[in-house]
């Protein structure tokens, strides 16, 4: 398979209205919802499992010790896919004109967007595998894990807001985009979106990093600051984790089974483009 398959493959399963980019009525949490689009062309980075960038992240205060190298998850590993699944503009704008609490577009885009990406990805590694190119999703595999609260898994002691495998650090060494202030990972396609991966043994261009700085493609600007309803955020601090997932706790209460939040994303400068792109650094 090409990179331009690949993509081919992928925009494929996007499009498809009988597929899992569309929430079905039966399901729908009101009536609006039906048949809702929950995501756009996707944006595509390869990273290569040679880049010295991977071992960078099982650095203290990046990842850490606890982060599962391409080659760990993979023997035959060679490249590493990151897509950027888009929301459309649709579920960003209910998100923005929704001030504190998820919007029902939200909601879904946070579950059943999340079970399309898995399905896509689970796919797409089937298929590279079928065609002679064992391939992996990490976040299905037996070995991933993540932490929540500190305390919340008792496989990862002393850990918190963290995972075997992070899809933003994966998105940023695959070319993708770089990091903002609210801590998503902005890409030239925005912020407001979710990500996913695949590990494969197939030989694939890896994708140049147009960025040198891990906070390259934010401005700065403060509009997340302002907008995020916990007040987690500062400009001095960045985004503190320990306040945001409380938050979100909240929204499992109010909207059980679904929840989420993302009012750092929806309407910001940067939920659908790279501010800091291009921008000279001294
Ligand atoms: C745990 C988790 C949470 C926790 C903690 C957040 C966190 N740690 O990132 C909580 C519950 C708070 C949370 C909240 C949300 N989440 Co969440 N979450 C995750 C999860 C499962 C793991 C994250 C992880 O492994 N983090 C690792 C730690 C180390 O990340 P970090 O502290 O931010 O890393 C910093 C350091 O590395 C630092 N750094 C210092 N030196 C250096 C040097 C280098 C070279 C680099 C690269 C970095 C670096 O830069 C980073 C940013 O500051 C991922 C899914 C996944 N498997 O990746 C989704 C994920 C991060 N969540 C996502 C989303 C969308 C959300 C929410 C908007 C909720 C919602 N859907 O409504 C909010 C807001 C997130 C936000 N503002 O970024 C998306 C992010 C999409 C994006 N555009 O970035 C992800 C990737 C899920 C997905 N499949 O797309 N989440
Ligand atoms: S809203 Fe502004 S400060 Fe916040 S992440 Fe986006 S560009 Fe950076
Ligand atoms: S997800 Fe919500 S609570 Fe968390 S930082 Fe963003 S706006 Fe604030």
């Amino acid at each position: 398979m090409t990179l331009q398959q690949i993509e081919d493959f992928v925009r494929g399963k996007i499009d498809d209205p009988r597929g899992g980019n569309y929430v079905p009525e039966e399901i729908a949490v009101s009536p609006e919802c039906a048949s809702l689009k929950m995501y756009d062309a996707p944006l595509i980075g390869v990273g290569s499992r040679g880049d010295e960038m991977w071992g960078k992240l099982r650095e203290e205060g990046i990842i850490g010790p606890h982060f599962i190298l391409p080659n760990e998850w993979l023997p035959e590993a060679v490249s590493v896919i990151s897509i950027f699944f888009p929301f459309t503009e649709r579920v960003s704008k209910s998100c923005a004109d929704t001030p504190t609490w998820p919007s029902p577009e939200w909601l879904h885009s946070r579950i059943e967007g999340q079970e399309f990406i898995f399905a896509v990805t689970l796919a797409l590694a089937d298929e590279l595998s079928r065609n002679g190119y064992p391939s992996l999703v990490p976040p299905k595999d037996a070995r991933f894990k993540s932490a929540r609260h500190p305390g919340s898994n008792p496989d990862m002691p002393g850990l918190s807001y963290t995972s075997a495998w992070s899809e933003r650090h994966a998105a940023y060494v695959c070319g993708l985009g770089a990091f903002g202030l609210s801590k998503g990972l902005i890409t030239k396609r925005g912020v407001a979106g979710r990500f996913g991966s695949v590990i494969t043994s197939l030989e694939l261009p890896p994708t140049a990093r147009e960025y040198s700085g891990v906070y390259d493609y934010c401005v700065m600007c403060g509009a997340c600051v302002r907008a995020c309803p916990a007040q987690a955020i500062t400009i001095e601090g960045g985004k503190d984790h320990s306040i945001c997932a409380p938050f979100v706790d909240e929204t499992k209460k109010k909207f059980k089974p679904r929840y989420g939040c993302g009012k750092c994303q929806a309407g910001m400068p940067c939920q659908s483009r790279a501010p800091g792109a291009g921008v000279k650094r001294v």
